[in-house]
């Protein structure tokens, strides 16, 4: 039988969480928002070991990301955001701009790195994925960032 390393969505013993959000479509973030919190909360993490830092766009996500992963004081940044595209492809720069940015800071620093950035075609989409009919983003984002601070604390004893 191979060993296998699954993790759970609960709250690591004084687990604290960092979440940037971005202000830009903030009808639609604020909602994801407090979908990752109360599904931190639900899961047993103490409001006090939230810590929220608003942005102005998804653009600058990574720059804030970066900074609190690097506080490392953070078991996981979740990092919310709401892109909706428009006539241009300004979207499309964000997007590329944001989840490679991001997927980087987690591989650099070595801390779970939540993309919980919506990345719709209209406003429509982004109401069903935020506590819509398709869910909420920002309850994922919680749900994965929980799971993984946990599968990595069953995989320390690994690390050599
Ligand atoms: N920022 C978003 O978070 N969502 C968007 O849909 C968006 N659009 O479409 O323009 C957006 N633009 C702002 C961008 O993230 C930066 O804040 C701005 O370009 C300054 O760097």
């Amino acid at each position: 039988m191979p060993n296998e390393f699954k993790g759970e969505p609960i709250a690591a013993k004084g687990a604290k969480f960092a979440i940037v959000v971005a202000r830009y479509n903030e009808s639609i973030t604020s909602k994801l928002l407090a979908g990752a919190q109360s599904t931190l909360l639900a899961a047993g993490v103490a409001d006090a070991d939230i810590d929220v830092a608003w942005v102005p766009g998804a653009f600058e996500l990574p720059l804030v990301a970066q900074t609190m992963a690097h506080r490392r004081q953070y078991r996981a940044v979740l990092c919310l955001g709401a892109v909706i595209r428009g006539e241009t492809t300004h979207d499309q720069h964000i997007n590329r701009a944001v989840s490679l940015g991001l997927s980087q800071i987690s591989l650099e620093t070595g801390i779970p790195v939540l993309f919980g950035v919506l990345t719709c075609e209209s406003l429509e989409q982004a109401i069903h994925r935020s506590g819509g009919q398709v869910g909420n983003k920002g309850v994922e984002c919680a749900t994965a960032a929980l799971e993984l601070v946990d599968l990595l604390d069953r995989m320390l004893p690994l690390e050599f």
